[in-house]
């Protein structure tokens, strides 16, 4: 299989990215910031694969979502939700402890493997985490596109731990990861911590999403607190999170700014839920 990446080529330029992508990810909603600061590559791939090829099971890198297209061929997904188990049994095989060129990894998972077959024309969106492995069932050219995004934080942050663990995607893990992610810190620290901000929330769904960002954001807080201790301690390892942050923001004293900010609006939101379930609460039991 060759697998080419064409962010920024005249092939970008005409292709619509799917509204998932556009929406959620932050590069695209970003932009104007990152262009300032040298801009992030966005992850879009071209694919070629050989009839007969099969790429082993994998989480793409720091369980970024994408979506899979195939312009031409066959090809099948096997999926396999990124639970706690399944992601041990993948760390397993990555790290050499189960062989599994001699293992059909979800034969040792607890949840049954998703089977999806794409044909010409045929698009899957593969979610943030999602244990993947797919067979090219004839000969086939297919688009890749993938982001990461602050509604899966508490995901990519366990699966980005993995990578650095097993230094196996030094060259080509998420691009500016930790970029990325204190450009979503600054985002909703600045929204969140604003003297007028409220969340709305209108019914026990819009109360369940409010409160997965919330844990989202708190797993934000969590690694960007500990990068700020890093750089405190100006340990070497961590330069490399130093450089990858925006232009200036050290100097400019911002990286605490956007810490304490989102602290404080965390808090808030805490505590503007909380009173929100007890409303809802109140109002079911009336
Ligand atoms: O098509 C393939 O062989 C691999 C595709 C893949 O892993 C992906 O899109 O993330
Ligand atoms: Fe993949």
């Amino acid at each position: 299989m060759a697998c080419l990446e064409f962010t920024g080529t005249r092939l970008a330029e005409s292709i619509t990215l799917p509204f998932l992508q556009r929406e959620i990810n932050p590069l695209v909603r970003f932009a104007r910031h990152l262009k300032r600061s040298k801009a992030v590559k966005a992850s879009l791939y071209i694919m070629s694969s050989k009839a007969g090829s099969f790429t082993p099971w994998h989480v793409d890198a720091a369980g970024e979502a994408h979506w899979l297209s195939v312009v031409s061929g066959v090809k099948w997904v096997y999926l396999l939700p990124p639970t706690k188990h399944n992601v041990e049994i993948w760390r397993s095989a990555e790290t050499g402890t189960i062989r599994a060129d001699l293992i059909w990894l979800p034969d040792l998972c607890r949840t049954p493997v998703v089977k999806v077959e794409l044909k010409e024309g045929e698009a899957l969106l593969i979610p943030s985490g999602y244990l993947h492995a797919v067979f090219t069932v004839e000969d086939s050219l297919a688009l890749a596109g993938a982001w990461i995004s602050e509604f899966n934080m508490g995901c990519h942050m366990v699966l980005r731990g993995l990578e650095i663990v097993a230094k196996n995607r030094k060259d080509n893990g998420y691009p500016q990861f930790e970029r990325q992610c204190w450009l979503i810190a600054r985002y909703y620290a600045k929204k969140w911590s604003a003297p007028d901000f409220r969340i709305e929330i209108t019914n026990p769904n819009s109360l369940r999403c409010a409160q997965h960002l919330y844990r989202q954001l708190d797993a934000l807080l969590i690694f960007i607190s500990a990068q700020t201790t890093k750089i405190n301690a100006r340990k070497v390892g961590w330069r490399k999170s130093v450089a990858s942050l925006p232009w200036g923001w050290r100097k400019r004293g911002m990286i605490y700014g956007v810490t304490n900010d989102l602290r404080t609006g965390l808090k808030k939101v805490d505590a503007m839920l909380l009173e929100m379930e007890n409303l809802l609460f109140e109002k079911r039991r009336v």
